[in-house]
């Protein structure tokens, strides 16, 4: 069947049932946010208009909330425990809903049936960790992971790992009057420290850098308590309690700047204080923390280098918004401080957390997204005419044989999506990954796509000489050991991989363009 936008959320509120503070946390924020989603569905209905959708059947289950998973959040809903994983639950539930499919919701393991998975992961998983085999050979097997899914099954609630999907969640937006209000209404010297739980406040350093920012400003904080000022929080701050989440938006919207200590990694908050026109002022680690050298992201199946505690607010919106400094430095500490006091900065939200760029890239994702025909695998191919005299694949060489663009050919499969006119084929440096290696070209690194490259014309296209080439299974390749000429290709679909380098292979990568404010999708991906 058709797929009909909904234009009214009361019967999604009652399929969440309840029962527990997480439960009605969610529908608090569903609640609250309504009036925005229903004019994002009515705008996305106008532009897709006529376009087919298909209706799925959606189970919904919201495993890190069953008991038989232990439950440890609900009870942290109302103490300052984490709430951005309900936060993108409870956009996913509106997001589907209002796209029209039919949702069954669950709390409980009994409830899950064998289904067609996407998996909820914040963090990501990528192809090395996911590949059962690969991962035990190799040393990548964690906690998670191992699961043999096609990597893009992992839905992230940021565009930082591309061999995912990204979810993403939204963000309040604003009216105009809403706007020009939070403008005149800004209070240039009121800061509010990121961090609803006292054991945040436990930071190396802290004294230090907090006093210089209380000589230039207030200092608020949220922090939740039972019945007094929890030890870790300084005399001078201001708090005002764990806040429900519309009133913490509201302190959002008279604050200047919203400071970060490191934790949490990449939550939505930075988000939403830059959204109500906050600076976001955070911490560089240097060296990055990852899962070899953090407790936090020990276990994790990434190899993924978290540069500062909110990688996208640093990478995708940066100043004058976002502010990623030495915090042991005082001399740039102060120095931005003093600057961020003086600066005017608007309102910001990137249009993928919007509730209209949720419901445009979920859409996508429903629409095309397609799991169950499985790719034909790459396997080697059968000797060919001599591919100098006839081009055996739809690659043409770009003039300076660096790297080579798509020209669109008969043979190619009109419904793959991504449409394969957005590839563009670079090489990476040897101590670069994919991921890194597009995003320097202004690109995204586009997983599906590899298969088009996994061949060995594609080195001769490139002109890197081989003098052997290999199928194996690496999350590297295809890639070439440049400084001996070996070229490898890869021999396992499941370990396509944009994320991973190694300073003796230099890679291809399968880049493609994007949307201003979606890199979820190409510019022809709708
Ligand atoms: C992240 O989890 P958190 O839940 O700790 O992320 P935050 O960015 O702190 O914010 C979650 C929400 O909490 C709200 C605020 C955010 O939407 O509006 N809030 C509030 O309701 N009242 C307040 O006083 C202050 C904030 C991340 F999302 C998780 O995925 C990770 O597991 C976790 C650990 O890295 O970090």
């Amino acid at each position: 069947a058709q797929a009909a936008f909904r234009s009214d959320l009361a019967h999604l509120l009652e399929l969440i049932g309840t029962g527990k503070e997480s439960l009605s946390f969610m529908k608090k924020r569903i609640r609250h946010l309504a009036q925005q989603w229903l004019r994002a569905a009515r705008r996305l209905e106008q532009k897709l208009k006529g376009r087919q959708r298909d209706q799925k059947h959606i189970l919904i289950h919201i495993g890190f909330l069953t008991e038989e998973s232990g439950d440890v959040f609900s009870p942290r809903v109302l103490k300052g425990g984490p709430l951005g994983e309900m936060v993108q639950w409870a956009d996913i539930l509106a997001a589907l809903f209002l796209l029209g499919h039919s949702l069954r919701v669950t709390v409980s393991l009994k409830e899950l049936q064998r289904c067609r998975v996407r998996v909820i992961d914040t963090f990501g998983t990528e192809p090395a960790y996911n590949h059962e085999e690969y991962a035990t050979l190799r040393g990548y097997r964690t906690n998670w992971g191992y699961w043999n899914l096609q990597p893009t099954q992992f839905m992230t609630m940021f565009p930082h790992t591309p061999d995912n999907s990204f979810m993403g969640f939204v963000s309040e937006e604003l009216n105009e009057t809403e706007r020009q209000f939070i403008k005149s209404n800004k209070v240039s010297s009121m800061a509010v420290v990121y961090g609803k739980e006292a054991s945040i406040w436990k930071v190396q350093g802290k004294e230090k850098f907090l006093t210089i920012l209380n000589k230039y400003m207030e200092i608020h904080g949220t922090v939740y308590y039972e019945t007094q000022r929890p030890p870790e929080v300084p005399a001078f701050v201001k708090n005002h309690g764990l806040l429900p989440q519309h009133e913490f938006q509201q302190l959002l919207r008279k604050a200047k700047l919203f400071i970060g200590f490191g934790f949490p990694y990449e939550g939505p908050a930075p988000l939403e204080a830059i959204a109500n026109g906050c600076v976001f002022l955070q911490a560089r680690f240097n060296p990055p923390h990852s899962s070899l050298n953090h407790e936090f992201f020990r276990g994790k199946p990434t190899s993924r280098e978290v540069s500062s505690q909110h990688p996208y607010a640093e990478d995708f919106i940066g100043k004058p918004h976002v502010w990623t400094v030495d915090y042991n430095n005082s001399e740039e500490f102060e120095a931005a401080i003093k600057t961020i006091v003086r600066t005017q900065v608007d309102p910001y939200l990137p249009y993928e957390y919007t509730c209209e760029g949720m419901l445009e890239r979920i859409h996508a994702y429903i629409q095309h997204q397609d799991f169950c025909t499985t790719s034909s695998p790459p396997l080697p191919p059968k000797a060919k005419s001599p591919a100098m005299q006839s081009p055996p694949s739809p690659l043409a060489l770009s003039p300076n044989a660096t790297h080579l663009v798509w020209s669109p050919s008969a043979s190619w499969d009109p419904h793959a999506w991504p449409p394969v006119g957005s590839l563009q084929v670079w090489v990476s440096e040897t101590q670069h990954a994919c991921t890194e290696t597009c995003r320097r070209h202004g690109l995204v690194c586009e997983p599906t796509f590899f298969r088009f490259l996994n061949k060995k014309e594609v080195f001769l296209q490139l002109s890197i000489t081989c003098d052997s080439t290999e199928y194996e299974m690496n999350h590297l390749y295809p890639a070439v050991a440049e400084n001996v000429h070996e070229c490898y290709l890869q021999k396992e679909p499941l370990l396509f991989s944009c994320a991973g380098y190694n300073t003796k292979y230099r890679r291809l990568c399968p880049c493609r363009d994007y949307r201003k404010g979606q890199v979820a999708l190409c510019r022809d991906c709708l």
